[in-house]
């Protein structure tokens, strides 16, 4: 009993001691939420370390495992990452790369950060996969840390944008039907990427993959 009694103290005193700190994601623009759609190879979204917090907090956000290479994550001004850190993380932040865990960013926020979104970077897709993005975070920092993860899922598919100009239009539906109905479409080409499901054949379950993303811009 005696145990379970301290159990729930140190709970409650984590609880209220620290609040929540997680990942939020955005489209490019760093307005829009991202709301979970699959997004093509060589899109990009906006991910943002947000935190209910006031006190100083330390953690690292990276890609993992072996999942670790399907994607960027990059801070602002790669020389010193100066623009990734925002007003809420307070003065003297720090951040550093992170290589064990996966491929990111160790951070940590000034003495006197406040609530709200600490720190931002930039998510590029580079192949088709479900890559996710972690959040490590050691709350409260000290000797006797509770270890948080928090993570995000991200599914991406091959691009539309087969001319590769920086959309998906005409241009791409123009190599579709120069394909269509096609049959011996083959790797690593399969028939200038217009075999989207990668079946061999060229046809109405590739236009409807293709028209998904419709207008979409990629980097
Ligand atoms: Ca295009
Ligand atoms: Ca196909």
């Amino acid at each position: 009993m005696k145990r379970q009694i301290f159990i729930f103290f140190s709970l409650f005193l984590i609880s209220t001691a620290w609040g929540d700190t997680w990942i939020d994601l955005y489209e490019t623009d760093g307005v829009t939420p991202y709301n979970g759609h699959p997004i093509m190879v060589g899109q990009s979204l906006v991910v943002i370390v947000a935190s209910d917090e006031g006190e100083y907090g330390a953690g690292a956000i990276v890609l993992e495992g072996n999942d670790s290479n399907l994607g960027e994550l990059i801070c602002r001004y790669p020389e010193d990452c100066e623009d990734s850190a925002l007003p809420a993380a307070g003065e003297e932040w720090f951040l550093y790369p992170e290589v064990q865990l996966g491929v990111g960013y160790n951070f940590c926020t000034g003495d006197e950060p406040i609530a709200g979104n600490w720190f931002v970077f930039d998510y590029t897709a580079t192949d088709v996969g479900d890559p996710n993005i972690a959040l490590y975070m050691a709350l409260p920092p000290g000797p006797d840390p509770t270890l948080v993860y928090r993570t995000e899922y991200i599914t991406q598919v091959p691009t539309r944008d087969f001319d590769e100009d920086g959309g998906v239009n005409l241009g791409d539906l123009a190599i579709i039907a120069e394909h269509w109905l096609s049959s011996s479409c083959s790797a690593p080409d399969w028939c200038e990427q217009a075999d989207l499901n990668q079946d061999t054949y060229v046809n109405v379950l590739d236009l409807a993959a293709f028209t998904e993303f419709w207008l979409e811009l990629t980097g």
